[in-house]
Protein backbone atom coordinates (compact mmCIF):
# COMPACT_ATOMS: atom_id res chain seq x y z
CA UNK A 1 0.00 0.00 0.00
CA UNK A 2 1.32 3.31 -1.13
CA UNK A 3 1.18 6.53 0.63
CA UNK A 4 -0.13 8.94 -2.23
CA UNK A 5 0.18 12.37 -1.90
CA UNK A 6 -2.96 14.39 -3.72
CA UNK A 7 -2.59 17.87 -5.07
CA UNK A 8 -5.32 20.19 -4.05
CA UNK A 9 -6.26 23.20 -3.49
CA UNK A 10 -8.00 25.30 -0.61
CA UNK A 11 -11.57 25.76 -0.12
CA UNK A 12 -12.53 29.47 1.07
CA UNK A 13 -15.54 28.21 2.99
CA UNK A 14 -13.66 25.67 5.61
CA UNK A 15 -13.74 27.82 9.20
CA UNK A 16 -14.98 25.56 11.71
CA UNK A 17 -18.51 26.91 13.68
CA UNK A 18 -19.36 26.68 17.25
CA UNK A 19 -19.10 22.69 17.05
CA UNK A 20 -16.54 21.84 14.41
CA UNK A 21 -17.14 22.40 10.20
CA UNK A 22 -21.20 22.06 9.27
CA UNK A 23 -22.01 21.90 5.55
CA UNK A 24 -24.89 20.43 2.85
CA UNK A 25 -23.75 16.72 2.22
CA UNK A 26 -23.49 18.29 -1.19
CA UNK A 27 -20.65 20.20 -0.10
CA UNK A 28 -18.83 17.73 1.51
CA UNK A 29 -18.93 15.40 -1.10
CA UNK A 30 -17.42 18.12 -3.81
CA UNK A 31 -13.64 16.21 -4.86
CA UNK A 32 -11.17 17.01 -2.22
CA UNK A 33 -13.82 18.47 0.24
CA UNK A 34 -13.49 16.50 3.12
CA UNK A 35 -9.87 15.22 2.34
CA UNK A 36 -8.73 19.00 2.31
CA UNK A 37 -10.36 19.39 5.77
CA UNK A 38 -9.10 16.27 7.53
CA UNK A 39 -5.65 17.03 6.56
CA UNK A 40 -5.99 20.66 8.63
CA UNK A 41 -7.08 18.70 11.25
CA UNK A 42 -4.07 16.35 11.34
CA UNK A 43 -1.83 19.27 10.33
CA UNK A 44 -2.97 20.79 13.26
CA UNK A 45 -1.93 17.99 15.55
CA UNK A 46 1.91 17.68 14.60
CA UNK A 47 2.98 15.16 17.67
CA UNK A 48 0.08 12.62 16.17
CA UNK A 49 2.99 10.14 15.02
CA UNK A 50 2.09 6.73 16.20
CA UNK A 51 -0.92 8.39 18.70
CA UNK A 52 -4.20 6.87 19.17
CA UNK A 53 -7.16 8.37 17.49
CA UNK A 54 -10.95 7.89 18.20
CA UNK A 55 -13.39 7.79 15.16
CA UNK A 56 -17.15 7.78 14.42
CA UNK A 57 -20.44 9.26 14.09
CA UNK A 58 -23.92 9.65 14.37
CA UNK A 59 -24.94 7.11 10.99
CA UNK A 60 -26.02 10.15 8.66
CA UNK A 61 -25.77 9.99 4.99
CA UNK A 62 -22.14 10.14 4.41
CA UNK A 63 -20.71 8.84 7.50
CA UNK A 64 -18.93 5.60 6.16
CA UNK A 65 -17.47 7.05 3.18
CA UNK A 66 -16.20 9.49 5.10
CA UNK A 67 -14.81 6.98 8.08
CA UNK A 68 -12.85 5.12 5.00
CA UNK A 69 -11.72 8.13 3.73
CA UNK A 70 -10.71 9.28 7.32
CA UNK A 71 -9.27 5.83 8.05
CA UNK A 72 -7.03 6.00 5.09
CA UNK A 73 -5.62 9.47 5.55
CA UNK A 74 -5.01 8.80 9.22
CA UNK A 75 -3.02 5.30 8.06
CA UNK A 76 -0.64 8.05 5.46
CA UNK A 77 -0.47 10.71 8.63
CA UNK A 78 1.40 8.92 10.82
CA UNK A 79 -1.67 8.06 13.78
CA UNK A 80 0.03 4.46 15.37
CA UNK A 81 -3.66 3.34 15.84
CA UNK A 82 -7.33 4.26 15.17
CA UNK A 83 -10.16 3.05 17.14
CA UNK A 84 -14.06 3.13 15.00
CA UNK A 85 -17.08 2.38 16.76
CA UNK A 86 -18.78 -1.05 14.93
CA UNK A 87 -20.26 0.42 11.76
CA UNK A 88 -18.53 3.51 11.98
CA UNK A 89 -21.19 4.40 14.87
CA UNK A 90 -20.55 6.76 18.00
CA UNK A 91 -22.49 9.26 20.38
CA UNK A 92 -20.43 12.56 20.92
CA UNK A 93 -20.36 11.41 24.60
CA UNK A 94 -19.27 8.11 23.57
CA UNK A 95 -16.17 9.38 21.89
CA UNK A 96 -15.38 11.61 24.94
CA UNK A 97 -15.73 8.77 27.24
CA UNK A 98 -13.60 6.22 24.84
CA UNK A 99 -10.89 9.33 24.34
CA UNK A 100 -10.22 9.36 28.18
CA UNK A 101 -10.56 5.49 29.23
CA UNK A 102 -7.89 4.76 26.16
CA UNK A 103 -5.62 7.19 26.61
CA UNK A 104 -6.25 8.41 23.09
CA UNK A 105 -4.39 11.76 21.41
CA UNK A 106 -7.91 12.83 20.20
CA UNK A 107 -10.87 12.04 18.48
CA UNK A 108 -13.03 12.61 14.84
CA UNK A 109 -16.93 12.73 15.38
CA UNK A 110 -18.97 12.95 12.30
CA UNK A 111 -22.36 14.36 12.71
CA UNK A 112 -23.90 17.53 11.91
CA UNK A 113 -26.15 16.96 15.38
CA UNK A 114 -29.56 18.24 15.46
CA UNK A 115 -29.23 19.38 11.82
CA UNK A 116 -31.45 17.10 9.05
CA UNK A 117 -29.88 14.08 7.64
CA UNK A 118 -29.72 12.61 3.94
CA UNK A 119 -27.81 13.39 0.59
CA UNK A 120 -30.16 16.94 0.73
CA UNK A 121 -29.10 17.73 4.30
CA UNK A 122 -26.26 18.21 6.43
CA UNK A 123 -22.66 16.62 7.26
CA UNK A 124 -20.66 17.58 9.51
CA UNK A 125 -16.66 17.11 10.97
CA UNK A 126 -15.44 17.89 14.78
CA UNK A 127 -12.29 17.67 16.54
CA UNK A 128 -11.86 16.66 20.10
CA UNK A 129 -8.56 16.94 21.93
CA UNK A 130 -6.95 14.28 24.84
CA UNK A 131 -9.52 15.46 27.48
CA UNK A 132 -12.42 14.26 25.31
CA UNK A 133 -13.37 17.61 24.81
CA UNK A 134 -13.89 19.85 21.56
CA UNK A 135 -11.28 21.80 20.32
CA UNK A 136 -10.11 24.81 22.18
CA UNK A 137 -10.68 28.03 19.42
CA UNK A 138 -6.42 28.01 19.51
CA UNK A 139 -6.64 24.92 17.87
CA UNK A 140 -9.62 25.03 15.60
CA UNK A 141 -7.96 28.35 14.61
CA UNK A 142 -5.10 26.65 13.36
CA UNK A 143 -7.18 24.11 11.52
CA UNK A 144 -9.25 26.96 9.47
CA UNK A 145 -5.62 28.81 8.88
CA UNK A 146 -4.17 25.37 7.44
CA UNK A 147 -7.11 24.93 5.24
CA UNK A 148 -6.99 28.47 3.64
CA UNK A 149 -3.44 27.35 2.30
CA UNK A 150 -3.31 24.12 1.76
CA UNK A 151 -1.69 22.55 -1.25
CA UNK A 152 -1.94 18.42 -1.02
CA UNK A 153 -3.16 16.13 1.39
CA UNK A 154 -1.31 12.33 2.15
CA UNK A 155 -3.74 9.35 1.97
CA UNK A 156 -3.26 5.77 1.55
CA UNK A 157 -3.76 3.80 -1.92
CA UNK A 158 -5.60 0.76 -0.51
CA UNK A 159 -9.26 -0.65 -0.56
CA UNK A 160 -12.25 -0.17 2.11
CA UNK A 161 -11.62 -1.80 5.37
CA UNK A 162 -14.75 -3.98 6.84
CA UNK A 163 -15.78 -1.59 9.72
CA UNK A 164 -18.58 -4.05 10.89
CA UNK A 165 -17.09 -6.67 12.78
CA UNK A 166 -15.22 -6.26 16.10
CA UNK A 167 -11.69 -7.17 15.89
CA UNK A 168 -8.13 -5.44 15.34
CA UNK A 169 -6.33 -5.69 12.00
CA UNK A 170 -3.90 -3.23 9.92
CA UNK A 171 -3.81 -0.73 7.43
CA UNK A 172 -0.65 0.42 6.06
CA UNK A 173 1.78 0.60 9.09
CA UNK A 174 -1.61 1.74 11.08
CA UNK A 175 -3.74 -0.15 13.68
CA UNK A 176 -7.84 -0.43 13.23
CA UNK A 177 -9.28 -1.42 15.56
CA UNK A 178 -13.49 -2.00 15.58
CA UNK A 179 -15.04 -2.02 18.57
CA UNK A 180 -18.49 -1.96 19.90
CA UNK A 181 -19.76 1.91 20.63
CA UNK A 182 -21.93 1.35 23.51
CA UNK A 183 -19.86 -1.02 26.20
CA UNK A 184 -17.72 1.15 27.35
CA UNK A 185 -19.82 4.39 27.62
CA UNK A 186 -22.72 2.14 29.59
CA UNK A 187 -19.97 0.92 31.74
CA UNK A 188 -19.43 4.56 32.83
CA UNK A 189 -23.23 5.72 33.39
CA UNK A 190 -22.92 2.28 35.79
CA UNK A 191 -20.34 3.86 37.24
CA UNK A 192 -22.10 7.07 38.03
CA UNK A 193 -25.50 6.35 39.04
CA UNK A 194 -26.76 3.78 41.38
CA UNK A 195 -28.76 1.32 38.58
CA UNK A 196 -29.86 -0.86 41.43
CA UNK A 197 -32.27 2.53 42.52
CA UNK A 198 -33.04 2.88 38.71
CA UNK A 199 -33.67 -0.66 38.19
CA UNK A 200 -36.55 -0.52 41.13
CA UNK A 201 -38.07 2.65 39.72
CA UNK A 202 -37.92 1.08 35.78
CA UNK A 203 -39.58 -2.01 37.17
CA UNK A 204 -42.21 -0.31 38.83
CA UNK A 205 -45.68 1.16 37.82
CA UNK A 206 -43.36 4.50 36.58
CA UNK A 207 -43.56 4.64 32.63
CA UNK A 208 -41.20 6.92 30.43
CA UNK A 209 -40.87 6.94 27.08
CA UNK A 210 -37.17 7.55 25.13
CA UNK A 211 -37.52 9.16 21.91
CA UNK A 212 -34.20 8.05 20.17
CA UNK A 213 -35.55 10.03 16.90
CA UNK A 214 -33.83 7.23 14.45
CA UNK A 215 -30.35 8.61 15.37
CA UNK A 216 -27.28 7.55 17.38
CA UNK A 217 -28.71 7.19 20.99
CA UNK A 218 -30.97 4.41 20.20
CA UNK A 219 -28.78 1.54 20.36
CA UNK A 220 -27.37 2.84 23.76
CA UNK A 221 -30.84 3.59 25.28
CA UNK A 222 -32.23 0.25 24.39
CA UNK A 223 -29.01 -1.52 26.18
CA UNK A 224 -29.05 1.07 29.55
CA UNK A 225 -33.41 1.37 29.93
CA UNK A 226 -34.47 -2.17 28.32
CA UNK A 227 -31.64 -4.55 29.01
CA UNK A 228 -29.68 -3.36 31.72
CA UNK A 229 -32.35 -1.36 33.72
CA UNK A 230 -35.02 -3.52 32.68
CA UNK A 231 -37.83 -0.69 31.51
CA UNK A 232 -40.39 -2.63 29.47
CA UNK A 233 -39.37 -4.05 26.02
CA UNK A 234 -41.35 -0.37 24.12
CA UNK A 235 -39.54 2.02 26.18
CA UNK A 236 -37.02 3.00 23.80
CA UNK A 237 -39.57 4.56 20.41
CA UNK A 238 -37.23 5.41 16.95
CA UNK A 239 -34.48 3.46 18.38
CA UNK A 240 -33.01 2.30 15.06
CA UNK A 241 -30.49 4.56 13.86
CA UNK A 242 -31.12 5.30 10.08
CA UNK A 243 -29.16 7.97 7.78
CA UNK A 244 -31.78 10.59 7.27
CA UNK A 245 -33.21 9.94 10.69
CA UNK A 246 -36.59 8.95 9.19
CA UNK A 247 -36.86 12.44 7.66
CA UNK A 248 -36.97 14.32 10.48
CA UNK A 249 -34.86 16.65 12.84
CA UNK A 250 -33.11 14.65 15.19
CA UNK A 251 -33.70 17.76 17.70
CA UNK A 252 -35.10 17.11 20.99
CA UNK A 253 -37.80 20.02 21.29
CA UNK A 254 -41.00 20.41 21.28
CA UNK A 255 -41.26 20.83 17.47
CA UNK A 256 -39.11 18.82 16.58
CA UNK A 257 -39.92 16.08 19.06
CA UNK A 258 -43.60 16.41 18.93
CA UNK A 259 -44.48 12.98 19.11
CA UNK A 260 -43.02 12.78 21.85
CA UNK A 261 -44.14 16.46 23.33
CA UNK A 262 -47.89 15.22 22.53
CA UNK A 263 -47.83 11.11 24.21
CA UNK A 264 -46.61 13.40 27.32
CA UNK A 265 -49.20 15.75 27.23
CA UNK A 266 -52.22 13.05 26.76
CA UNK A 267 -54.71 11.61 28.90
CA UNK A 268 -52.35 8.33 29.03
CA UNK A 269 -48.83 10.10 29.01
CA UNK A 270 -46.37 8.30 30.66
CA UNK A 271 -44.60 9.44 33.66
CA UNK A 272 -41.36 10.68 31.88
CA UNK A 273 -39.92 11.87 28.87
CA UNK A 274 -36.97 12.17 26.78
CA UNK A 275 -35.74 12.85 23.70
CA UNK A 276 -31.71 13.31 22.50
CA UNK A 277 -30.22 14.34 19.27
CA UNK A 278 -28.77 13.37 15.92
CA UNK A 279 -25.25 12.59 17.87
CA UNK A 280 -26.16 12.15 21.48
CA UNK A 281 -25.34 15.16 23.25
CA UNK A 282 -28.64 16.73 23.47
CA UNK A 283 -31.67 16.23 26.08
CA UNK A 284 -34.92 17.12 26.06
CA UNK A 285 -36.85 16.37 29.95
CA UNK A 286 -40.61 16.20 30.06
CA UNK A 287 -43.09 15.16 32.57
CA UNK A 288 -46.54 14.26 32.72
CA UNK A 289 -48.25 17.47 31.14
CA UNK A 290 -44.80 19.29 31.90
CA UNK A 291 -41.92 21.04 30.04
CA UNK A 292 -38.51 21.33 31.62
CA UNK A 293 -36.70 24.18 30.25
CA UNK A 294 -32.99 23.34 29.57
CA UNK A 295 -31.68 26.08 31.88
CA UNK A 296 -33.94 24.78 35.05
CA UNK A 297 -33.00 21.13 33.92
CA UNK A 298 -29.02 22.26 35.16
CA UNK A 299 -30.45 23.99 38.13
CA UNK A 300 -32.81 21.41 39.81
CA UNK A 301 -29.80 18.56 39.08
CA UNK A 302 -27.31 21.05 40.67
CA UNK A 303 -29.87 21.37 43.67
CA UNK A 304 -30.14 17.28 43.80
CA UNK A 305 -26.61 16.63 42.71
CA UNK A 306 -26.31 14.23 46.24
CA UNK A 307 -28.65 12.01 45.17
CA UNK A 308 -26.55 10.29 42.83
CA UNK A 309 -23.52 8.53 43.89
CA UNK A 310 -20.70 10.18 41.84
CA UNK A 311 -21.91 13.14 43.65
CA UNK A 312 -22.28 12.16 46.96
CA UNK A 313 -19.82 14.52 48.09
CA UNK A 314 -21.61 17.91 46.66
CA UNK A 315 -20.24 20.13 43.38
CA UNK A 316 -17.31 21.92 43.13
CA UNK A 317 -19.01 24.24 40.83
CA UNK A 318 -21.38 25.00 38.25
CA UNK A 319 -20.82 26.72 34.99
CA UNK A 320 -23.45 27.85 32.23
CA UNK A 321 -23.13 29.79 29.00
CA UNK A 322 -24.17 33.13 28.81
CA UNK A 323 -27.17 33.06 27.31
CA UNK A 324 -28.45 30.30 29.73
CA UNK A 325 -30.78 31.26 32.53
CA UNK A 326 -29.79 32.26 35.80
CA UNK A 327 -31.61 29.80 37.42
CA UNK A 328 -27.63 27.68 37.94
CA UNK A 329 -26.24 30.64 39.31
CA UNK A 330 -28.90 30.93 42.26
CA UNK A 331 -29.02 27.36 43.25
CA UNK A 332 -24.52 27.97 43.58
CA UNK A 333 -25.02 30.58 45.91
CA UNK A 334 -27.49 28.97 48.07
CA UNK A 335 -25.27 25.70 47.95
CA UNK A 336 -22.30 28.18 48.68
CA UNK A 337 -20.10 26.49 45.57
CA UNK A 338 -18.58 28.92 42.24
CA UNK A 339 -20.69 29.49 38.95
CA UNK A 340 -19.15 30.61 36.10
CA UNK A 341 -20.63 31.81 32.72
CA UNK A 342 -19.01 30.97 29.70
CA UNK A 343 -19.44 31.80 26.09
CA UNK A 344 -21.75 29.41 23.88
CA UNK A 345 -20.19 26.19 23.26
CA UNK A 346 -19.03 23.19 24.95
CA UNK A 347 -15.21 23.79 24.15
CA UNK A 348 -15.55 26.91 26.86
CA UNK A 349 -16.22 24.66 29.54
CA UNK A 350 -13.05 22.27 28.87
CA UNK A 351 -10.69 24.30 31.08
CA UNK A 352 -13.30 24.62 34.00
CA UNK A 353 -13.61 20.95 34.08
CA UNK A 354 -9.87 20.15 33.69
CA UNK A 355 -8.92 22.67 36.28
CA UNK A 356 -11.52 21.11 38.69
CA UNK A 357 -13.26 24.11 39.15
CA UNK A 358 -16.31 22.94 38.43
CA UNK A 359 -18.89 19.63 38.29
CA UNK A 360 -21.75 19.93 36.21
CA UNK A 361 -22.34 22.87 33.52
CA UNK A 362 -25.06 23.27 30.87
CA UNK A 363 -26.32 25.27 28.01
CA UNK A 364 -30.15 26.58 27.52
CA UNK A 365 -29.86 24.73 24.13
CA UNK A 366 -30.44 21.12 25.21
CA UNK A 367 -27.20 20.63 26.84
CA UNK A 368 -26.34 19.37 30.63
CA UNK A 369 -23.50 17.68 31.46
CA UNK A 370 -20.81 16.76 34.06
CA UNK A 371 -16.98 16.40 34.86
CA UNK A 372 -17.57 12.36 33.77
CA UNK A 373 -16.36 13.33 30.07
CA UNK A 374 -16.02 16.61 28.45
CA UNK A 375 -19.08 16.90 26.31
CA UNK A 376 -22.77 17.71 27.14
CA UNK A 377 -24.62 14.09 27.66
CA UNK A 378 -28.30 13.43 26.83
CA UNK A 379 -28.17 10.20 28.46
CA UNK A 380 -26.53 11.00 31.55
CA UNK A 381 -29.10 13.71 31.66
CA UNK A 382 -31.92 11.47 31.55
CA UNK A 383 -30.21 8.60 34.20
CA UNK A 384 -29.66 12.41 36.45
CA UNK A 385 -33.43 13.26 36.32
CA UNK A 386 -34.74 9.54 36.91
CA UNK A 387 -32.44 9.13 39.63
CA UNK A 388 -33.73 13.21 41.27
CA UNK A 389 -37.46 11.15 40.64
CA UNK A 390 -36.75 7.82 42.31
CA UNK A 391 -34.24 9.64 45.34
CA UNK A 392 -37.20 11.95 45.99
CA UNK A 393 -40.26 9.67 45.28
CA UNK A 394 -41.74 12.68 43.24
CA UNK A 395 -42.92 13.63 39.67
CA UNK A 396 -41.38 15.90 37.33
CA UNK A 397 -43.58 18.75 37.87
CA UNK A 398 -43.65 18.75 41.50
CA UNK A 399 -39.39 18.21 41.79
CA UNK A 400 -39.92 21.86 39.07
CA UNK A 401 -42.60 23.58 41.00
CA UNK A 402 -40.78 23.08 44.03
CA UNK A 403 -37.77 23.99 42.88
CA UNK A 404 -39.27 27.25 41.57
CA UNK A 405 -40.83 28.18 45.30
CA UNK A 406 -37.45 27.55 46.65
CA UNK A 407 -35.40 30.11 44.14
CA UNK A 408 -37.67 31.26 42.14
CA UNK A 409 -38.93 30.91 38.80
CA UNK A 410 -36.32 32.11 35.79
CA UNK A 411 -39.23 32.31 33.10
CA UNK A 412 -37.10 31.74 29.66
CA UNK A 413 -38.22 31.64 25.88
CA UNK A 414 -35.79 31.52 22.72
CA UNK A 415 -36.77 32.87 19.66
CA UNK A 416 -34.52 31.44 16.82
CA UNK A 417 -35.26 32.89 12.87
CA UNK A 418 -33.76 30.63 10.79
CA UNK A 419 -32.69 30.95 6.66
CA UNK A 420 -32.42 34.89 6.94
CA UNK A 421 -29.97 36.30 4.60
CA UNK A 422 -26.78 35.87 5.59
CA UNK A 423 -26.55 40.39 5.11
CA UNK A 424 -29.95 40.73 7.18
CA UNK A 425 -28.35 38.50 10.31
CA UNK A 426 -25.08 40.69 9.95
CA UNK A 427 -27.26 44.10 9.53
CA UNK A 428 -29.35 43.22 12.41
CA UNK A 429 -26.38 42.76 14.87
CA UNK A 430 -24.61 45.95 13.53
CA UNK A 431 -27.46 48.09 14.28
CA UNK A 432 -28.06 46.78 17.84
CA UNK A 433 -24.59 46.97 18.72
CA UNK A 434 -24.19 50.87 17.97
CA UNK A 435 -27.70 51.30 20.05
CA UNK A 436 -25.75 49.43 22.79
CA UNK A 437 -23.66 52.75 24.13
CA UNK A 438 -27.02 54.65 24.69
CA UNK A 439 -29.19 51.88 26.05
CA UNK A 440 -27.97 51.73 29.53
CA UNK A 441 -30.21 54.41 31.73
CA UNK A 442 -33.15 53.83 29.51
CA UNK A 443 -36.56 52.66 30.24
CA UNK A 444 -37.82 49.52 27.97
CA UNK A 445 -40.27 46.99 28.16
CA UNK A 446 -41.46 48.75 31.68
CA UNK A 447 -37.75 47.57 33.09
CA UNK A 448 -34.37 49.75 33.66
CA UNK A 449 -31.61 49.09 31.64
CA UNK A 450 -28.46 48.76 33.80
CA UNK A 451 -26.06 47.47 31.22
CA UNK A 452 -25.11 46.88 27.39
CA UNK A 453 -22.92 45.21 25.86
CA UNK A 454 -20.95 42.53 23.68
CA UNK A 455 -20.15 39.35 25.29
CA UNK A 456 -16.03 39.17 25.99
CA UNK A 457 -14.75 36.13 27.77
CA UNK A 458 -11.63 35.98 29.85
CA UNK A 459 -10.79 32.06 30.06
CA UNK A 460 -10.09 32.02 33.96
CA UNK A 461 -7.26 29.22 33.59
CA UNK A 462 -5.51 30.11 30.54
CA UNK A 463 -6.44 33.58 30.03
CA UNK A 464 -7.71 33.33 26.17
CA UNK A 465 -9.96 35.93 25.57
CA UNK A 466 -12.93 35.40 23.33
CA UNK A 467 -14.58 38.27 21.50
CA UNK A 468 -17.91 39.00 19.35
CA UNK A 469 -20.00 36.22 22.03
CA UNK A 470 -23.77 37.61 22.08
CA UNK A 471 -25.38 41.13 22.59
CA UNK A 472 -26.70 41.69 25.95
CA UNK A 473 -29.18 43.99 27.62
CA UNK A 474 -29.09 43.57 31.31
CA UNK A 475 -32.08 45.09 33.29
CA UNK A 476 -32.29 46.61 36.87
CA UNK A 477 -34.37 43.66 38.15
CA UNK A 478 -31.87 41.30 36.71
CA UNK A 479 -34.18 40.76 33.32
CA UNK A 480 -31.81 40.04 30.27
CA UNK A 481 -32.37 40.25 26.61
CA UNK A 482 -29.79 38.58 24.41
CA UNK A 483 -29.01 38.45 20.45
CA UNK A 484 -26.70 35.92 19.07
CA UNK A 485 -26.02 34.71 15.54
CA UNK A 486 -26.23 30.93 14.79
CA UNK A 487 -22.41 28.95 14.75
CA UNK A 488 -24.23 25.77 13.72
CA UNK A 489 -26.77 26.19 10.88
CA UNK A 490 -25.78 25.72 6.76
CA UNK A 491 -28.01 27.87 5.51
CA UNK A 492 -27.59 31.88 5.44
CA UNK A 493 -28.01 33.15 9.13
CA UNK A 494 -30.08 32.39 11.98
CA UNK A 495 -30.69 34.86 14.71
CA UNK A 496 -31.42 33.79 18.17
CA UNK A 497 -32.79 36.06 20.78
CA UNK A 498 -32.88 34.59 24.55
CA UNK A 499 -35.42 36.32 26.97
CA UNK A 500 -35.39 35.99 30.72
CA UNK A 501 -36.78 37.02 34.12
CA UNK A 502 -36.92 35.99 37.42
CA UNK A 503 -40.20 35.56 39.47
CA UNK A 504 -40.34 34.90 43.51
CA UNK A 505 -43.54 34.92 43.75
CA UNK A 506 -45.07 32.05 43.89
CA UNK A 507 -48.25 33.25 42.82
CA UNK A 508 -47.12 33.87 39.67
CA UNK A 509 -44.77 30.91 38.64
CA UNK A 510 -47.60 29.44 36.98
CA UNK A 511 -48.23 31.13 33.66
CA UNK A 512 -47.26 30.72 30.13
CA UNK A 513 -43.57 31.41 29.07
CA UNK A 514 -45.00 33.55 26.28
CA UNK A 515 -47.07 35.80 28.11
CA UNK A 516 -44.74 36.19 31.07
CA UNK A 517 -42.58 37.26 28.64
CA UNK A 518 -44.06 39.48 26.61
CA UNK A 519 -42.52 42.59 26.85
CA UNK A 520 -39.38 41.40 26.51
CA UNK A 521 -40.07 39.51 23.08
CA UNK A 522 -41.28 42.60 21.96
CA UNK A 523 -38.50 44.60 22.86
CA UNK A 524 -36.69 42.06 20.99
CA UNK A 525 -38.80 42.10 17.78
CA UNK A 526 -38.72 45.83 18.08
CA UNK A 527 -35.17 46.53 18.21
CA UNK A 528 -34.00 44.25 15.80
CA UNK A 529 -36.44 45.54 13.43
CA UNK A 530 -37.69 42.08 12.24
CA UNK A 531 -40.66 42.57 10.41
CA UNK A 532 -39.50 45.41 8.34
CA UNK A 533 -36.60 44.06 7.51
CA UNK A 534 -37.31 40.13 6.83
CA UNK A 535 -41.28 40.61 6.74
CA UNK A 536 -41.18 37.52 9.34
CA UNK A 537 -43.81 38.40 12.08
CA UNK A 538 -43.07 35.04 13.81
CA UNK A 539 -39.67 32.99 14.99
CA UNK A 540 -38.99 29.93 12.91
CA UNK A 541 -38.68 27.83 16.28
CA UNK A 542 -39.74 28.83 20.19
CA UNK A 543 -38.34 27.20 22.91
C1 LIG B 1 -25.94 25.69 19.12
C2 LIG B 1 -26.35 25.96 20.55
C3 LIG B 1 -25.14 25.83 21.46
C4 LIG B 1 -24.52 24.44 21.29
C5 LIG B 1 -24.19 24.21 19.82
C6 LIG B 1 -23.67 22.83 19.56
O1 LIG B 1 -24.98 26.63 18.71
O2 LIG B 1 -26.92 27.23 20.67
O3 LIG B 1 -25.53 26.06 22.79
O4 LIG B 1 -23.35 24.33 22.05
O5 LIG B 1 -25.36 24.39 19.03
O6 LIG B 1 -24.59 21.86 19.98
P1 LIG B 1 -25.35 27.93 17.84
O7 LIG B 1 -24.03 28.58 17.56
O8 LIG B 1 -26.08 27.44 16.64
O9 LIG B 1 -26.24 28.75 18.71
V1 LIG B 1 -24.54 20.35 19.23
O10 LIG B 1 -25.69 19.32 19.94
O11 LIG B 1 -24.84 20.80 17.69
O12 LIG B 1 -22.99 19.86 19.51
CO1 LIG C 1 -25.53 17.47 19.34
Amino acid sequence: MAVLQIATQPFADQRPGTSGLRKKVKVFQQPHYLENFVQSIFSAIPDRAGQTLILGGDGRFYNREAIQTILRMAAANGWGKVIVGRGGLFSTPAVSTVIRARSAHGGIILSASHNAGGPDHDFGIKYNTANGGPAPEKITDTIWAASKTIQGYQTLDSADVDIDQDGEFLLGDMRVEICDPVAEYVELMARIFDFDALRQLLQGPFRMRFDALHAITGPYAHEIFEKRLGAPAGTVVNGVPLTDFGGGHPDPNLVYARPLADHLFAEDASDFGAASDGDGDRNMILGRQFFVTPSDSLAVLAAHATAIPAYRQGLKGVARSMPTSQAADVVAEALGIAHYETPTGWKFFGNLLDAGKITFCGEESFGTGSDHIREKDGLWAVLAWLSVIAHTGQSVAEIVTRHWQRFGRHYYTRHDYEALPAETGEQIMQSITAQLPVLPGQTLAGRDIIMADDFTYTDPIDSSVSTHQGLRLLFADGARLIFRLSGTGTEGATLRIYHEYLEQDAQRQQQDPQRALSDLIRLGRDLTRMESLTGRKTPTVIT
